[in-house]
């Protein structure tokens, strides 16, 4: 048995959270046990044509776990999971963390290169996907993962199993008791990265809990209300800030909606009495021009009190047409996988709200804004944001090299975002430090395709850069250094395919280049490079 080792808070911290009340003795599975005594025959789940009560989400949850206790899945082992938005993701979450089984998150738009990475990392004992979304199928990529060394998982298929294993012979009547407890890990989520792969962020029962209901209590959820998951709830964002665990904590129904564009959700929002959701900044853009080009869609709004933009930063003009085009209000998030969650108050003034990505929710964060060498700056400088609190992690699970960087020494987190602090402590965010892209909310780290980039016999050199883009914020440049005569970027971005990278990490642009501009110390300076695009960005047509 391989108990997922953590680095923990130091234990007088631990005891403080405790008896703060911060964390408490509750487990994934009691919320399920308490939601089902509370809110039993309310609608808890909707997907597709299937509404599951609480009682019946309880009641599969029941003959899951049974299925994978049967399977051979036990305390402390670690699968993967890939699954669109669907009930039965949410049915694996209660059952595996039940079991105290931990699973990774992987993301629907992963691929061979991410998920042979996790399931080497973790000796995934099993890995979990559908049969075919949008045309992709997840059994062709399950089988080239298998092919790879150091791969030993059990595939489970929701859907046409082909061979694999079918999620629906798994369930099996029984109900296996919980062996999970509060201060062990529930889950393992993705970080954005700015090294390698993705890093693993272990967020164990107690600490994850208060993440979901704090957030429960900062937005407001209550029975009432209804929760569009519109984007892929394996982020931490649909997932716990409050998203679909908040939602069912609270008695409210999630309603999963397979893909975020306006098509889909707007209809649902009006079938199902939507009442909050979630989005990133490109989708609300997508959104705000889908109801604008048609004002009959507003009408398929009216239930909709709250709509969460976080992800990637939210430029105030788009902030203030959501109000008058989509007729509710908007929370900004500041959020991040690894902990920290800020949101703007549902009472703050609107001024605040257009401009601000929201205060920390918990009492208990405590934020530095600091300089290069870690000194605080003045009030209302721009600064990186170090963090930690009862539910910001203290390292990132096995990678204890990583965390002596990523951590400081007394236990903050360094986010490697830029932020200004103004006086109500509410955080602007100006900028980062870490070598990351973020494309519209999703993260990549321009080492992890330097290195795949640094694998094709004519690449000499690579740099991947963020540049500014009108809808996504961001998108990726390569600036490639070719070893004799340029390769077509055709190439290159095939040789990247190739590997089975997920889409989204794929450069945008790929620029030759004869020398990379330099620091000071000698290294390749990515600010002269994104400087340069952000030149011909504003002086563009
Ligand atoms: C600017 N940058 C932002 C924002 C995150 C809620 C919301 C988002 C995430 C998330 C999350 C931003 N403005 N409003 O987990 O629960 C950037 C920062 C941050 C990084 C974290 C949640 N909101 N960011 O995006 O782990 O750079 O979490 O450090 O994917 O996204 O990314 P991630």
């Amino acid at each position: 048995m391989m108990a997922a080792p953590v680095v923990r808070w130091p234990q007088a911290v631990e005891d403080h959270y405790r008896a703060a009340g911060y964390w408490t003795e509750e487990t994934f599975d009691s919320l399920l046990h308490t939601s089902v005594s509370r809110f039993g025959n309310a609608p808890a789940v909707v997907d597709d044509g299937v509404v599951l009560s609480y009682r019946d989400l309880a009641a599969e949850v029941d003959a899951l776990a049974n299925g994978l206790a049967r399977m051979g899945l036990q305390k402390g082992d670690c699968v993967v999971v890939q699954l669109p938005n669907c009930h039965q993701f949410v049915v694996l979450c209660f059952a595996l963390m039940r079991l105290g089984v931990v699973p990774v998150f992987a993301l629907p738009a992963h691929r061979q290169t991410e998920i042979t990475a996790f399931c080497r990392f973790v000796q995934a004992r099993a890995y979990f996907i559908a049969d075919v979304v949008g045309g992709f199928d997840y059994r062709t990529l399950a089988r080239a993962v298998l092919a790879e060394d150091g791969v030993a998982a059990q595939v489970v298929v929701v859907g046409e199993a082909d061979g694999f294993v079918s999620y629906q012979s798994l369930r099996q009547d029984g109900v296996v008791p919980c062996v999970a407890q509060a201060a062990d890990v529930a889950c393992l989520l993705l970080s954005g990265g700015s090294t390698g792969i993705p890093k693993l962020i272990p967020r164990r029962h107690c600490d994850y809990l208060y993440n979901v209901r704090t957030s429960v209590e900062v937005c407001g959820f209550g029975r009432q209300t209804v929760y569009l998951a519109a984007l892929p709830v394996a982020h931490n964002f649909p997932m716990a800030c409050p998203g679909f665990f908040g939602t069912l904590m609270a008695g409210g129904t999630v309603v999963l909606a397979a893909d975020p564009g306006p098509d889909t959700c707007l209809e649902l929002i009006d079938r199902h009495g939507v009442t909050d959701t979630a989005l990133v900044p490109p989708l609300v853009m997508l959104w705000l021009d889908a109801v604008a080009a048609d004002g009959r869609l507003r009408d398929r709004l009216r239930s909709l009190r709250c709509l969460q933009v976080g992800g990637a930063k939210l430029v105030e003009e788009v902030a203030r047409r959501i109000t008058p085009t989509l007729g509710c209000r908007v929370q900004q998030v500041f959020g991040m996988a690894e902990g920290l969650i800020c949101y703007t108050r549902q009472d703050d003034p609107d001024a605040l709200v257009m401009v601000a990505q929201g205060r920390p929710m918990s009492p208990a964060d405590e934020v530095r804004v600091v300089d290069d060498s870690d000194h605080d700056v003045a009030d209302g400088a721009i600064g990186q944001l170090l963090t930690r609190g009862p539910y910001t992690i203290r390292g990132y699970y096995q990678l204890p090299e990583h965390n002596a960087v990523a951590f400081t020494e007394d236990g903050f987190y360094r986010t490697g975002d830029l932020v200004r602090r103004l006086p109500d402590g509410s955080l602007v965010v100006e900028g980062r430090v870490k070598d990351q892209i973020n494309r519209g909310g999703e993260k990549i780290s321009a080492e992890e395709v330097e290195n795949l980039l640094l694998g094709h016999p004519s690449v000499f050199d690579v740099a991947v850069v963020a540049m500014p883009d009108k809808t996504w914020g961001e998108l990726s440049c390569a600036f490639v250094i070719p070893r004799g005569p340029a390769p077509r970027p055709l190439d290159l971005t095939r040789h990247l395919r190739a590997q089975g990278l997920a889409a989204f990490k794929i450069p945008d642009r790929i620029q030759f280049i004869d020398a990379f501009p330099a620091t000071g110390v000698g290294k390749t300076s990515r600010r002269a490079l994104r400087d340069a695009l952000q030149a011909e960005y504003f002086s563009g047509p």
